[in-house]
C-alpha cells in the first residue's frame, strides 16, 4: 500500500489494476485451453457533442509496452465522431484481457478532457484559456489533466507537475491577499517581488466591489484584474464586467485587461468572450465528462464477428477533403485523396512509433482555427446584401 489511496504503476502495468471478471475469465479460459487470436476495437457510441478529441494513447503504449500485441490507433489530438474506432488491438485474448480496465480509462478520462477543452477553445474565439483545475481532480492525475488540457488546446495550465512543453501560470490566492493587511499591500507585494515575466494579474473581489478594487488593483501596477466573484454576489455577471471595463476606461486604464475565474462554464465563455480578454477555467476542464469508450471483439482468427450493436471486421477512418471521416472495412479501397487515420503504434509488444503531445496539440489547433474561421464564414453569409438598385433608402 502507498501513502495515498492510489495504485502504484507497478500494479497497472502488471494488469493488476482490472475488473474481477477478467481476471476470472482469464482463469476459465486458461482451464479450458481457449486463446483465440482476436481483434479488439476501441469506440465511443455516443458523445456529448458532435466530435471529440482523442488522447490517452501515451499512456496505453506505455502499458502494452512488452505485452505480445499489436495496437494500431488514431494519432492523439484527432478528431473522431461516435462510432470510429480510435485504437485497435490484436494478439491473443488471454494475453490482454486484463489491461481493457486500465485501456479504457486511460482513453476515456484524457479524451474527455481534451474534448472539453478543445470544445471551450472553439468557443473562446482566440480569447486565451488556461486549465486552472488540477485541484478539482486527485492530485496523482495533475499532470495526465493538464496535458489534456494542452493537447485539447488550452493557452497555458496551472499545475507545476504538468509535462515539460507548456506554460505553468497562475495569479493570486485569495489566502495571498488575506495575508496582508489589505488588498494594496498584497498586490503591491506581488509586483515587487514576483519574476519580471509573471504577468501583473491581480485578484479583485476580496472584501469589496469589483469596480473599487480593479481600479486600486491599476494604480498598483495591475496588468489586468481577475474577477472570481462569488456565486452569492453574481446578479448579473456581465454587467459587473463592463462596469469594471468602463471604470477602468474612464480612468485611463484601457489597457488593463480583464481575466474572469470562479466556476465558468462553456456557456460563460460564449456569454462574456466579448467583454472578457482571457478565462481560467477548472471544473469544466478537468471534470470533464469522460468519453464513453468501450472496446469490442470485432474479428476472431481473422474472421469478422461482432456483438449486436457493433459493426464487425477490422476497419480504417480515412478523413476526406469534403465530407466528414468515412469508416471502411481495411483492405476495401478508399476514395481518391482519402487520408487513413489509424496508424500502427505498437507491433508484436515494441513501440514502433512514440505518440507525440506537440504534434497532437497542433492538429487541435488547426481543427479550432478552422471551426473558428468556419463559423466567421457562417456569420458574414447571415449579413443582407445590398440590393444594387442605385436607390438608397434612408
Ligand atoms: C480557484 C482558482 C480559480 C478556480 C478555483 C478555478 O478559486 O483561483 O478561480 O476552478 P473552477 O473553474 O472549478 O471554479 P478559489 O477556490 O476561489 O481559490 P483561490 O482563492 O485560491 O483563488
Amino acid at each position: 500500500m502507498g501513502m495515498f489511496d492510489t495504485v502504484s504503476d507497478a500494479t497497472i502495468k502488471k494488469g493488476e489494476c482490472t475488473d474481477i471478471y477478467f481476471v476470472r475469465t482469464e482463469e476459465i479460459l486458461e482451464k479450458e485451453r481457449i486463446n483465440p487470436l482476436v481483434s479488439m476495437e476501441v469506440t465511443a457510441a455516443a458523445l456529448p457533442d458532435t466530435w471529440g478529441i482523442f488522447c490517452g494513447l501515451s499512456d496505453v503504449l506505455a502499458l502494452l509496452e512488452g505485452v505480445p500485441v499489436t495496437v494500431d490507433a488514431m494519432s492523439e489530438g484527432t478528431l473522431f465522431y461516435p462510432g470510429e474506432p480510435v485504437l485497435r488491438i490484436t494478439g491473443r485474448y488471454r494475453d490482454f484481457c486484463r489491461y481493457e480496465t486500465a485501456i479504457l480509462g486511460f482513453l476515456c478520462h484524457a479524451s474527455g478532457i481534451a474534448s472539453a477543452t478543445a470544445h471551450i477553445m472553439c468557443e473562446a474565439k482566440g480569447k486565451p484559456v488556461f486549465s486552472f483545475g488540477s485541484r478539482r481532480q486527485h492530485p496523482s492525475i495533475a499532470m495526465m489533466i493538464e496535458r489534456a488540457a494542452w493537447i485539447g488546446g488550452a493557452d497555458g495550465v496551472s499545475n507545476t507537475c504538468a509535462p515539460p512543453g507548456m506554460p505553468v501560470v497562475g495569479t493570486m490566492p485569495h489566502a495571498m491577499v488575506m495575508c496582508f493587511k489589505t488588498p494594496e499591500d498584497a498586490w503591491r507585494a506581488f509586483d515587487r517581488d514576483s519574476p519580471k515575466d509573471v504577468p501583473r494579474i491581480m485578484l479583485c473581489d476580496t472584501y469589496c466591489d469589483e469596480k473599487t478594487e480593479s481600479l486600486h488593483a491599476a494604480e498598483c501596477g495591475a496588468t489586468a484584474v481577475r474577477l472570481d466573484t462569488p456565486r452569492s454576489r453574481r446578479g448579473n455577471m456581465r454587467a459587473i464586467i463592463e462596469e469594471v471595463r468602463w471604470e477602468l476606461d474612464s480612468h485611463g486604464y484601457s489597457q488593463v485587461k480583464i481575466f474572469l475565474s470562479g466556476g465558468v462554464t462553456r456557456e460563460d465563455v460564449i456569454a462574456y468572450r466579448d467583454c472578457v480578454d482571457s478565462f481560467g477555467i477548472g471544473g469544466a476542464i478537468a471534470n470533464a465528462p469522460v468519453v464513453d469508450f468501450a472496446m469490442d471483439i470485432v474479428e476472431i482468427e481473422g474472421k469478422p464477428k461482432a456483438k449486436r450493436g457493433k459493426k464487425s471486421a477490422v476497419k480504417q477512418v480515412y478523413e476526406l477533403v469534403c465530407e466528414k471521416h468515412r469508416t471502411l472495412p481495411v483492405g476495401q479501397a478508399p476514395p481518391a485523396n482519402a487520408v487513413p487515420l489509424i496508424k500502427q503504434y505498437i507491433t508484436g509488444g515494441k513501440i514502433v512509433r512514440q505518440s507525440d503531445m506537440a504534434d497532437a496539440r497542433k492538429r487541435v489547433l488547426a481543427w479550432i482555427r478552422r471551426a473558428t474561421d468556419e463559423t466567421k464564414d457562417k456569420n458574414n453569409k447571415k449579413i443582407p446584401q445590398k440590393k444594387q438598385s442605385g436607390k438608397s433608402s434612408a
